[in-house]
Order: structure tokens, then C-alpha cells, then sequence
């Protein structure tokens, strides 16, 4: 029997030992009762040669490299610390151009509100079909809110392997807003078997609101601008829309790539802040090639939507992204968008001190131009929220 120098060192270094041999060494090799001892100990080095190749083959064969996507540290932002809040928003920038996406930490962003939001989250998600239907978005009409099962929501044409809630800023009937019948307003619904989801819902949504404008300070003072232009002219009263999903496991999953959680798209207004559990399978489309952005504790990830790169001309990009749920188990995102007004015209910010790039539209997952739209906020995010649930916007839209 032969063997490689790598092999009789596994053996000799491990698998001997726990079987109690004595380790061979070069005079004892040749011994046919020695050989025969450690024949099982052989075996095993094999399959561990074997698997040892595997990790490495996997390792050079895997398609999406590691993140590169910046994490930026904006406690000077939120702590409004004058002397240091420009060099935040100078890292926002440079990830705004670069890669379109960026992770955040030191937000300030209460823990047990986010440990309470996933607890309750997942509670609900493991509930039968026929319980979270009692809270169907048939049932909220034009406020467009309530439950959604899987393969309900396209993405370009194609149902994402995903089930969720949709909620927004909660309205009672009387809001002017409601009274005037404008669609993605009205009252959220919520689960009448989980009393504490509501609070918790309300609670989340009113921080990632406050976070959402100190990013906006944020942003602006990148662009040069004074701190408060995007609450002065588009997201002081915001449209804020508030998602929460599930990404079941499937098994065919393994064999099958084209099974996205979401396809390729880009959000459609300013910013988006997303917590995501720790599953991993977001991938972010940064300078043509796809990257991971994995899981980093405690932070969450911001990227830019389409209405700020209308507004910049291009300067910052709205980035495409996917997802997909290799993780062998449920995946939960809680992808919260700060958006402009629901009536804001979003015309170009003058920003003739930087050189702009061409219009993507021929390169864009849609194949549309956010520079030639024509219309207000409402008019555009109409458009695009119609196209993924083309059955409910005939019914209530
Ligand atoms: O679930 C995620 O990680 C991302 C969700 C997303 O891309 C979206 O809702 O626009």
C-alpha cells in the first residue's frame, strides 16, 4: 500500500490517535500488520483529501466575491457634532458613488426594538396561510398594507420567492390624505392574534424616520449642500413605506439559480435602510460585477433609489440588487424606504461643479430613464408599485 507524505501525516497526526495505534513511522510502514491496522485510518484520509479538495474547488468556483461594500461609522450625524459630521458625510458620498450601497453603524437604533420586531416577525411568518390572510392587502385597499404570500410580488415580470407585510405612515379615516382616497395611504393592518406587533411596527418605523432624515443631512452635506435642502424641498414630510419579508427555504433551491427571493431591480425613491437578519443572500450590483453584502452585526444597509439619482443626474446612481436565499433556512429583511413626498416634482439638483455621467437607461433592469420622467413622486412610485402586484392594482388601484 502506498500513501502521500500528506496522508501518513493526517493519519499519524489525528485518526491514529483516536483509534488507539501507535503512529507508523518509516521502518514500521512497510510492515504488511501495520498497513492492515491503520487500513481504516487510510480511508478516512481520503475522504478528508477528498473533502479538503472540495472546500477548495468550491472556493475558487464560487461566482460572487466577498463584500467590499463600505461600512461607515455616523454617530458624529446623528449626535449633529459639527466639527466632525462633514468627514461622515464625505464617506457617504464616496460609497454613494462608488458603490451606490454602504453599511451603517453607530445609528443609535435600539437593540430590543430591533430583537422584538425579528421575534414577532418570525412568529407571524410561522403561522398558517389561513391565519396571515385574515390580513390580506386585498383587504386594505388603495392604502396598500396587510400580508402577501409567496410568488403574490413580481419583480420584472417574475414571482419572488418571498411572503410578506406591507405597512406606511398609519392614517385614521379623517387624514385629508384618506379622505381624498390618495392610494399608499390610509391605516395599516395588523395581526388581531399578536396585540404587541402594532406597537412594535409603529415604534420601528417612527426611528428608522428619524434615522432617514439624519442620512439625508447626511447626504446633502456630500453634495455640497446645506444640511437641511432635502427635508427643505422633498422628504420633510416623507412617504415612508415600511416592508417586512420572509424568504422560505426551497429545497430546489440548490439545483435551481433563477429561484430569486427578488430579482434585479433598483428602489424607486431616495433611500432605502434595510435590517437583514443574519442568512445572508443580498447581492448588490457594484461596478457591473455582483458582490455579497453579508450580514454585519449591529448595522444596517442603506442604498440609494431612483429618485436620487434623478435628482443628481446620475452623480449617485440607484444600484441594482437581488436576493437569494442559499442559507438552508427561512431568511427575514426589513427593508425600510424614505422616500420624497407623495406630491414632490422631483426636478435636478444644480450641481454644475461635478461631472456627470451619461444616462443608464440602455444598461437599467427596466429599461426605462429616471431622468425623463415626467410627474410628481406619486405618479412614478404609482407606476412602479402596480407593476408588482398587477392583480391588486386592477381590483383597488
Ligand atoms: O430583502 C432584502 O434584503 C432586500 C429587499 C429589497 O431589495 C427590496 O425590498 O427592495
Amino acid at each position: 500500500m502506498k500513501t502521500s507524505k500528506y496522508r501518513r501525516e493526517v493519519c499519524r497526526d489525528t485518526f491514529c490517535e483516536a483509534a488507539n495505534l501507535p503512529p507508523i513511522t518509516r521502518q514500521s510502514y512497510s510492515r504488511s500488520s501495520i498497513q492492515n491496522d491503520h487500513r481504516s485510518c487510510f480511508s478516512k484520509c481520503l475522504v478528508r483529501s477528498f473533502l479538503f479538495l472540495q472546500t477548495q474547488l468550491n472556493f475558487i468556483m464560487a461566482p460572487i466575491p466577498t463584500s467590499s461594500v463600505p461600512i461607515i461609522d455616523i454617530s458624529a450625524l446623528v449626535q449633529q457634532l459639527p466639527d466632525q459630521e462633514q468627514a461622515v458625510a464625505e464617506a457617504i458620498g464616496q460609497a454613494c458613488r462608488t458603490h451606490g450601497f454602504f453599511y451603517i453603524i453607530g445609528h443609535g437604533i435600539s437593540e430590543e426594538l430591533q430583537n422584538q420586531l425579528e421575534q414577532q416577525s418570525q412568529l407571524f411568518f410561522a403561522q398558517d396561510l389561513a391565519t396571515k390572510n385574515q390580513i390580506r392587502m386585498a383587504l386594505a385597499g388603495k392604502a396598500w398594507r396587510g400580508f402577501f404570500p409567496v410568488g403574490d410580488e413580481l419583480t420584472s415580470g417574475k414571482p419572488d420567492m418571498k411572503e410578506g407585510l406591507y405597512f406606511g405612515i398609519e392614517l385614521g379615516p379623517d387624514d385629508p390624505r384618506v379622505k381624498a382616497e390618495l392610494p399608499l395611504h390610509g391605516a395599516n393592518l395588523f395581526p388581531a392574534n399578536m396585540p404587541e406587533f402594532r406597537q412594535t411596527v409603529l415604534n420601528y418605523m417612527a426611528a428608522m424616520t428619524t434615522l432617514g432624515h439624519t442620512l439625508m443631512r447626511g447626504i446633502a452635506l456630500s453634495l455640497g449642500l446645506e444640511a437641511s435642502f432635502f427635508a427643505n424641498h422633498y422628504t420633510g414630510d416623507p412617504l415612508t413605506l415600511f416592508r417586512i419579508f420572509n424568504y422560505p427555504y426551497h429545497p430546489q433551491q440548490e439545483q435551481q439559480e433563477q429561484l430569486w427571493g427578488v430579482g434585479e431591480h433598483t428602489d424607486y425613491g431616495v433611500l432605502t435602510i434595510l435590517k437583514q437578519d443574519d442568512a445572508g443572500g443580498l447581492q448588490v450590483k457594484s461596478q457591473s460585477n455582483w458582490i455579497e453584502a453579508p450580514p454585519v452585526p449591529h448595522s444596517f444597509v442603506c442604498n440609494i433609489g431612483d429618485m436620487l439619482d434623478r435628482l443628481t443626474r446620475g452623480f449617485y446612481r440607484s444600484t441594482p440588487h437581488r436576493v437569494l436565499n442559499t442559507s438552508q433556512r427561512d431568511r427575514l429583511s426589513f427593508p425600510f424606504f424614505f422616500d420624497p413626498n407623495f406630491e414632490a416634482a422631483i426636478e435636478p439638483i444644480d450641481l454644475s461643479h461635478v461631472q456627470l455621467p451619461d444616462d443608464d437607461q440602455a444598461e437599467r433592469w427596466d429599461g426605462t430613464s429616471v431622468h425623463r420622467f415626467e410627474g410628481t413622486y406619486g405618479d412614478y412610485v404609482l407606476g412602479k408599485v402596480s407593476k408588482v402586484f398587477p392583480d391588486l392594482q386592477k381590483d383597488v388601484l
